[in-house]
């Protein structure tokens, strides 16, 4: 089977790429389309051309596995099959489904008209890959859409639905159905002798663009950017379409192409795209997952409704159910706000809303819910409670029903254990809002059985999640980690830190927020409570900071109290010199020396005990792979993806370094911080986590 399709249907060519998984522009399609494009300008009797994708999807854009390789750099690139296509002699048309993306779509705007079937997306999501769209996509796609929206496409990487495509210049047509529907058109075409003028010639939306529009792009990209350089870079080549001529603009790109691909944040970028792939899949798991049609959700809190949502949003029927119709009636009225909120800021539309709202009922007889083929348990976090919700939802639902718990933290088997039927128990931990955090810790209990994970998995990816599978233990893969990222940033203010240098540097690092501010957001009575429970376990010799404590005892309990590690006037924060007091209250009673820290030296003591953790998490199978650690922290709690996430850093950085930072933060915080034997391992062979 070619790599690209030949067939003439009338006057017309059919080009028909048919490269699975995804039809990425590898060699063969390359090679494929031009000469394809190359016999249908020699054919006389051809009299229009169209480019379809074969399979499930157009193009997804350049192949990610073929950069930097010989085969990359082999055959016509992507730019030379655009200059076929833009000066071609007879109608080029590009017929979308699936999604075109990247090098795909670049290669749709080079054509001279663009149809799609209403279900199709385009994008150039470049982005997330740490480049930027480098076949020409920063000068055509302005072109079309004008700045403001070419910048909002390519900066955030959104897949963009072909009815807005439309609205905004991309397409030039949706059409019924995809071959019919560009056939249809092409004959229109050929009968109208309509004459197209290449994208890249129409200057119009480029013309008198003021200045000051890109001061504003770059102040509000960067602050989402979060360090990310391919962002900017976009804007810059933007600003040169309005600027040069278009053989000036495109080898502009050209040259920022070659500079964001030659920075760290490519790879760590690219390595993150198969992590999240790779997180999926789970080796020696053969067994089918089953369908999933119908949902039902315990509990109508924050979590509870947002998971209901998330369901509903992907089309599965959900039920949510509570002690009484009370708290239904407020876990409702909380999601219609959320989605009215959604709505309001335009990131869904009212139809949506209202067939997701469609999908969403509620009940408080679990006899109700008892033929649901999943229930996902979002009560509080108590044991007793949740073993006895097992316990009846044991008694009621149909044999064969997925029985799920969200813990942050709670013993799987434990709960498992409240049933007759362990092996349909799973943990599925989502964070936080639900709807809108994208990652998926689910749990294997000790008995849950190979077709219930891959239920969860599926289900998972169906839902738009990244997925991570965890092995039940204490906190699981992130939360087990972050308690050691916490802690240190905590023993930093005792030894002389601030809350404002240790935020700052973990801000600058990449992370969304600081530990304090994060801890002041979120309430610091909360985390008071977390540790109660943690202090129970502690080895002997082995202490936590007591500032938290100290200061909630002075009623300072973050945001909420207008005062925790930091004063709030509003939602501006300043630092407290009573923080300040607390802090050298603590240190002077524990007879700890303050001193001064530089930035690399927080960072390091902030990052590298996440590693140290994480490398004993491989070791005793709590993570399958380093970089489902990565996919772990990259999505549930704003670890920068250009970094790799806290695996792939620490492994740039040195695991030897870490392994010594971690000698060093056993002899100062205790036993638990020591690295593991993996990591000594790994550290002394100056090995990586492929060698684990
Ligand atoms: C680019 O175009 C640069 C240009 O500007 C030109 C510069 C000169 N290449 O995600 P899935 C694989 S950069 C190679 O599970 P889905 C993927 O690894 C590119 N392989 O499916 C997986 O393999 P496996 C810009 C690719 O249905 C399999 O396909 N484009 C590529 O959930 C299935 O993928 C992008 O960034 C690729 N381009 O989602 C788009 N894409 O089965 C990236 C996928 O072995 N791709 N694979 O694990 C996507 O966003 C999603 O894959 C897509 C399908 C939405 C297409």
């Amino acid at each position: 089977m070619p790599a690209v399709g030949y067939e003439v249907d009338g006057e017309i060519a059919v080009l028909t790429i048919d490269y699975p998984p995804v039809n990425a522009l590898s060699l063969a399609v390359r090679e494929g389309l031009e000469a394809g494009l190359s016999q249908a300008r020699d054919d006389a009797a051809v009299r229009a051309v169209i480019m379809v994708g074969g399979g499930k999807t157009f193009i997804a854009g350049a192949d990610i596995t073929e950069f930097g390789t010989e085969k990359g750099n082999s055959g016509p690139s992507i730019a030379k099959l655009e200059g076929i296509l833009e000066h071609f002699p007879k109608p080029t048309i590009a017929a979308i489904h699936g999604t075109a993306l990247g090098g795909g779509l670049e290669l749709a705007l080079a054509a001279h008209v663009r149809v799609a079937v209403a279900a199709a997306r385009v994008g150039l999501p470049e982005v997330n890959l740490g480049i930027l769209p480098g076949a020409g996509g920063t000068q055509r796609l302005p072109r079309l859409t004008g700045v403001e929206a070419a910048v909002d496409i390519m900066t955030t990487g959104r897949h963009v639905p072909a009815a807005d495509a439309l609205a905004l210049g991309i397409l030039d047509e949706i059409v019924a159905e995809l071959r019919p529907g560009a056939v249809a058109f092409a004959r229109q075409v050929i009968a109208e002798g309509a004459k197209f003028q290449p994208v890249i010639e129409r200057n119009e939306k480029l013309r008198g663009v003021d200045p000051a529009v890109f001061a504003g792009l770059r102040k509000s990209v960067a602050k989402k950017a979060r360090g990310k350089i391919a962002p900017m870079t976009i804007i810059d080549c933007v600003e040169a379409a309005c600027g040069m001529d278009a053989t000036a603009g495109l080898r502009f790109e050209r040259e920022k192409f070659h500079s964001l691909y030659a920075n760290d944040q490519r790879p760590a970028l690219m390595y993150y795209f198969f992590a999240e792939r790779e997180a999926r899949k789970v080796p020696g798991l053969t067994a089918e997952p089953k369908k999933i049609k119908s949902a039902a959700v315990i509990g109508a809190g924050t979590m509870g409704g947002g998971i209901a949502m998330v369901l509903a949003n992907a089309g599965i029927a959900a039920t949510i159910v509570d002690i009484n119709d009370e708290a239904l009636a407020k876990g409702m009225a909380t999601v219609r706000k959320n989605y009215e909120i959604s709505v309001s800021r335009g990131s869904t539309s009212q139809a949506k809303m209202d067939a997701a709202l469609g999908l969403i009922t509620t009940a408080t007889d679990y006899a109700d819910i008892a033929q649901c083929d999943i229930v996902i348990e979002a009560v509080f976090e108590k044991m007793e409670l949740k073993r006895s919700i097992f316990a009846k939802l044991d008694a009621v639902m149909k044999p064969g029903a997925i029985l799920a718990t969200n813990t942050s933290s709670l013993n799987v088997d434990m709960i498992a254990a409240a049933t007759a039927r362990p092996q349909d128990v799973i943990g599925v931990h989502f964070f936080s809002p639900a709807n809108v955090m994208k990652l998926q810790e689910n749990i294997r209990g000790e008995k849950s059985s190979d077709q219930t994970i891959a239920t969860v998995m599926a289900l998972g990816k169906e839902l738009g999640k990244n997925v991570v599978l965890a092995r039940n233990c204490d906190g699981f893969i992130g939360n087990r980690m972050l308690q050691y990222y916490t802690g240190e940033a905590e023993f930093l203010l005792e030894q002389g830190a601030t809350p404002e240098q240790v935020d700052r540097v973990a801000e600058a690092f990449g992370m969304p927020m600081g530990p304090f501010t994060m801890r002041d957001m979120s309430g610091m009575d909360v985390s008071v409570l977390v540790r109660e429970e943690r202090r129970k376990t502690l080895p002997p010799g082995e202490r936590l900071s007591p500032v938290l404590e100290r200061l909630v005892q002075r009623g300072r309990k973050g945001q909420k109290t207008g005062k925790g590690y930091y004063r709030y006037e509003g939602r501006e924060k300043s630092i407290d010199p009573e923080t300040t007091e607390v802090i050298e209250e603590v240190a002077r009673e524990y007879g700890i020396e303050r001193r001064s820290f530089t930035d690399a030296e927080i960072e390091a003591r902030l990052f590298a005990p996440l590693v140290v953790e994480g490398a004993k998490e491989l070791e005793d199978g709590t993570a399958i792979r380093a970089s489902d650690i990565d996919v772990a922290w990259v999505n549930g709690y704003g670890f920068p993806a250009h970094k790799g996430g806290p695996m792939y850093w620490g492994e740039r950085y040195g695991l030897d370094k870490i392994c010594e930072l971690a000698f060093e933060a056993e002899a100062r915080n205790g036993p638990r911080w020591a690295p593991g034997p993996l990591l000594q391992r790994l550290a002394a062979q100056g090995k990586g986590w492929k060698d684990a």
